[in-house]
């Protein structure tokens, strides 16, 4: 049977529209649950902030922006046609050619009509007699909605810290996390660069190509390995189309980080130092960020580490010809990758150019923007423009921008004021029906994105389709589940090397913002298993309510 239509939303009515599901987010999460809610017969209607698909790569237009994730493994894998047929055409694909592949997938599954662009979802409050939410959305419109779900994204909330002065500077500020759309020439300015994680390592050497003059401020050395990115092959193409099948499987079964790659049988110390060395250095010419998959303990212990990084602080001593800037740039506040590890083309290589200058905020950190200036330690550094790649209040910040409140008017925010509590990442206690694809307790950004969303999107589908069948018009995580899955999230994190740095993963780069590490680190494919079996269980730690039936006119079986 033919899905029905979702009615329009309504404006300032007594009676606003109604669908079985609200999606929040038009990024690859909300492309795929979208497509696949359609399948069930069910209406949805997605909102999206932006002016058109993409998530985080119809945002992060800065000179540079390109994956980190191979893109034969950095795209969806549910419809074989589409894997066989859309040709990639670098090893890492750039930016635009990312949002021209969303743009690709909505178009190929006809998206778009369910989709309502530059519209905020400002608020959803769950209603206990009902069982319904009544989502707001941004120009003062409401849609009640069985189910909600968090599409949002974990980079999506581009982070600007509150410099003295910031306000006042003449030149024009970028942030890399919400660059224009048109094209934006540094040619003859004076530039500064705010950061060094993965988006300035990204757009740095490209930016000190164009600008006069290039600043980078550095507060925390960041660890970088060569992307060696390069055209792909009809060849290349072709094995991974020929293997698909098993890649894909691979990546999401028997991977930690859900992506194919090959599986390191020791730790760092089992091998002599030359043989580590021509290991390390095989990985470091082969690039990408498999170089953290030598070994089997460069999470887990100090001293296995130290080897790794080591070898990366002797490569940029190598590279980097000034002394002191290369002892700048060799990081050593935190173990290699407990801090995602940066993908770069000729990062290092760029402080080597007479137009550029490294300058340490961590010994003087910056104390004011002046009109024309940066001003660090006592010193004036003349700008024309400042690009801010000081990141994203990652994971949480998306969803804390929503004012939700669940069962007995409860705040999100408020619940979560100590850091994150979620059954699976899936689910909040207290807040029925309200799901989060790739939240704060699953794998999420410690791994392929790709493979999270769709574990996510297919579990949370197949869940929807058991409570129709079922008769079930609720679910919502037990506070017990919850407890326990919280727990183990934080046992498994503490067992690693993660929590010793000062990363987004423990929200350490905003102000005030709890620190817990925050993505389930025990790997995708454990993560699959435990989430198989609590659905193979009749959804252990989630109870079902009777409810209210639902606006849906058919379920596929
Ligand atoms: O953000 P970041 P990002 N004063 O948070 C500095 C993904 N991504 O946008 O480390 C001075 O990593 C901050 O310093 P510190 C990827 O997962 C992927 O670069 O807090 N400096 C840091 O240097 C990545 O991890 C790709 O001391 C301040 C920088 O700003 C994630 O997105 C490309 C400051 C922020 O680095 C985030 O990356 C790009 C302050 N007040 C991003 N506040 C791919 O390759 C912050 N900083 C796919």
């Amino acid at each position: 049977m033919a899905a029905a239509q979702p009615q329009s939303v309504q404006t300032r009515s007594a009676h606003p529209a109604q669908t079985d599901v609200v999606v929040v987010g038009a990024g690859f999460s909300g492309l795929y649950l979208l497509h696949k809610l359609r399948g069930l017969g069910l209406t949805v209607k997605v909102f999206e902030q932006g002016g058109d698909v993409g998530g985080t790569w119809y945002w992060n237009r800065y000179p540079g922006a390109r994956c980190d994730v191979e893109s034969m493994q950095y795209s969806f894998s549910f419809d074989d046609d589409l894997q066989q047929s859309w040709d990639w055409s670098e090893r890492y694909a750039p930016q635009p050619e990312i949002l021209s592949y969303a743009s690709h997938v909505a178009e190929r599954y006809d998206l778009r009509r369910d989709i309502t662009f530059n519209t905020r979802v400002e608020s959803a409050d769950f209603d206990e007699h009902s069982n319904r939410w009544t989502v707001k959305i941004s120009d003062s419109a409401s849609i009640v909605a069985q189910h909600v779900v968090l599409a949002t994204g974990c980079l999506s909330n581009a982070r600007s810290p509150d410099f003295k002065g910031l306000k006042d500077f003449k030149g024009k500020v970028y942030h890399t996390g919400s660059w224009p759309h048109e094209p934006v020439d540094f040619t003859g300015l004076r530039v500064g660069v705010i950061g060094t994680g993965s988006s300035a390592i990204q757009s740095i050497p490209l930016i000190a190509e164009q600008a006069e003059q290039l600043t980078v401020f550095q507060r925390t050395a960041n660890f970088s390995v060569p992307a060696r990115n390069a055209k792909l092959t009809d060849a290349e193409r072709q094995k991974f189309r020929d293997n698909y099948a098993e890649i894909r499987r691979v990546a999401r079964e028997e991977m930690k980080n859900g992506i194919y790659q090959p599986v390191p049988d020791r730790g760092a110390l089992d091998d002599p130092e030359d043989t580590r060395r021509e290991k390390y250095q095989a990985r470091w010419t082969s690039g990408g960020l498999t170089f953290m998959g030598v070994y089997n303990n460069l999470g887990l212990d100090l001293s296995a580490n130290d080897t790794a990084a080591g070898f990366i602080r002797d490569k940029i001593a190598a590279i980097v010809e000034d002394p002191e800037t290369a002892r700048l740039l060799q990081p050593n506040s935190h173990p290699v990758g407990t801090k995602r590890i940066c993908v770069d083309t000729d990062y290092y290589a760029t402080f080597n150019r007479p137009n550029v200058k490294l300058v340490d905020i961590k010994t003087h950190p910056i104390e004011e923007i002046l009109p024309h200036a940066v001003r660090s330690g006592g010193k004036d550094y003349e700008m024309d423009a400042l690009v801010l790649a000081t990141g994203f209040d990652a994971m949480t910040g998306s969803v804390a921008k929503i004012d939700i409140r669940g069962r007995h008017g409860q705040a999100l925010n408020d619940k979560w004021a100590e850091g994150p509590r979620t059954y699976l990442g899936l689910m909040s206690a207290g807040f029925p029906n309200l799901f989060i694809i790739t939240g704060p307790g699953s794998p999420s950004v410690l791994s392929n994105m790709l493979v999270s969303i769709e574990q996510h999107v297919d579990w949370i589908t197949d869940c929807l389709a058991s409570m129709r069948k079922r008769g079930a018009g609720t679910i919502e995580a037990t506070r017990a589940a919850e407890d326990k899955w919280v727990d183990h999230v934080n046992e498994v994190a503490s067992a690693t090397l993660y929590p010793q740095a000062n990363s987004w993963y423990m929200g350490a780069n905003v102000p005030g913002k709890p620190r817990i590490f925050m993505p389930y680190i025990g790997g995708v494919g454990v993560y699959r298993k435990i989430c198989d079996e609590v659905a193979a269980k009749g959804y252990e730690g989630f109870e079902m309510g009777a409810g209210a039936a639902s606006n849906a006119t058919a379920i596929a079986s």
